[in-house]
Parts: C-alpha cells; sequence; structure tokens
C-alpha cells in the first residue's frame, strides 16, 4: 500500500468516526480530520456520482494555530474520476462545487475556496480540467462566512464570459462588485 493511499485510510477512518460525534466548531473539525470528502454530482457525464477528497493538514498542536505539521498549512484536492488535482498553499481547509460544464467539453468545471482558521474574507477561484490538469481561470473575493452555494455567484453566463458578483467594502459598507472571467476554451 502507498503511503498515500494508506493516509487516504487513516484519514478517512478518521472522518468517519467524526461523523458518529458532533463536532462543535471548525477548529475542532480541523484537528480530527484528514480527508474531507464532498459529493460533487456527475462531473464527466458517465452517470457514476463522482466526489472531490480534500486532504487537510494537521497542526503542530491546538494551541498554536497556523502551524501545521509536515512543514506548511497546505491543502491537497483529489477527484474519484481524474488524476488531477488541486493544491493550495496557506490554507486548512477548503470547500469544492461544480457549476456545471461552463465551456462545453463534457466536463463540469468547479469553484474552490481555500479556508484559514480565521476571517471571512476569501476567494472563489474557478477551474477547469484540461489534459488531466486543473487550470484556475479566474477568482472572485467573497465574503465566505455566510453559508450559500458558490455558484450564486455566478449572475450571468454567455459563451465566451461568466459574470461573477465579488463582495467589496464601499464607503465602510458591504457591497457587491460584478466581473467578468473570461471562459477557456475546451
Ligand atoms: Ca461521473
Ligand atoms: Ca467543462
Amino acid at each position: 500500500m502507498t503511503k498515500s493511499l494508506l493516509l487516504f485510510f487513516l484519514g478517512f477512518g478518521f472522518w468517519s468516526a467524526a461523523q458518529n460525534g458532533t463536532p462543535k466548531d471548525t477548529i475542532t473539525q480541523v484537528v480530527q480530520f484528514d480527508i474531507k470528502k464532498m459529493i460533487l454530482g456527475d462531473m464527466n457525464g458517465d452517470t457514476i456520482i463522482d466526489t472531490a477528497f480534500v486532504k487537510m493538514p494537521h497542526y503542530t498542536n491546538e494551541e498554536t494555530w497556523g502551524d501545521c505539521r509536515g512543514g506548511g498549512c497546505e491543502i491537497e484536492i483529489s477527484f474519484s474520476y481524474t488524476p488531477a488535482k488541486i493544491q493550495l498553499s496557506n490554507a486548512v481547509d477548503a470547500g469544492v462545487e461544480a457549476i456545471g460544464d461552463v465551456n462545453h467539453d463534457g466536463f463540469q468545471e468547479i469553484i474552490v475556496v481555500p479556508g484559514w482558521i480565521i476571517g471571512c474574507w476569501g476567494q472563489y477561484r474557478f477551474y477547469t480540467e484540461k489534459d488531466t490538469q486543473w487550470n484556475e481561470f479566474g477568482r472572485a473575493n467573497r465574503y465566505i462566512c455566510e453559508e450559500e452555494p458558490y455558484a450564486n455567484c455566478i449572475v450571468k453566463r454567455t459563451k465566451d464570459y461568466l459574470t461573477v458578483e465579488e463582495d467589496i467594502i464601499k464607503n465602510g459598507d458591504q457591497a457587491k462588485q460584478k466581473k467578468k472571467l473570461k471562459i477557456p476554451k475546451k
């Protein structure tokens, strides 16, 4: 058994065990979970539901947030249907959501949202997969403490562009601002 596969099974054990209890807060979750499983729907059109696995670091100890074991606070996201992976640095958690087949190549695009220990301002990062590699094609600044589908940020879809809404601070108040992301060619 390879090391990463072993880690996966260990992580899945922690994840399963944690499902039986009730995690009190996100800090507890990060410490307990090695791997978070996220159901994405059918990503590649083969009618099989696909899954993302978010491998999250452990803290060196619970008193020192921001210090992660094994070097840095890094996330690796792997998928059930493709060998392509996404690596994020300066993150201790991440969310993944499918947003439909934006460029009509038969595979859904995704939004990935890296999470840090504290703070409500984050980024939605848009990815498309080509030749078993994930490529980022845009970002939107978002207030991430409100739980909502990531796809809510997309206000318009055309053949060439996604129009997304960013959260900004304007004259001291939270406001929205539109941004156009060019859709990558298939
Ligand atoms: Ca599938
Ligand atoms: Ca696509």
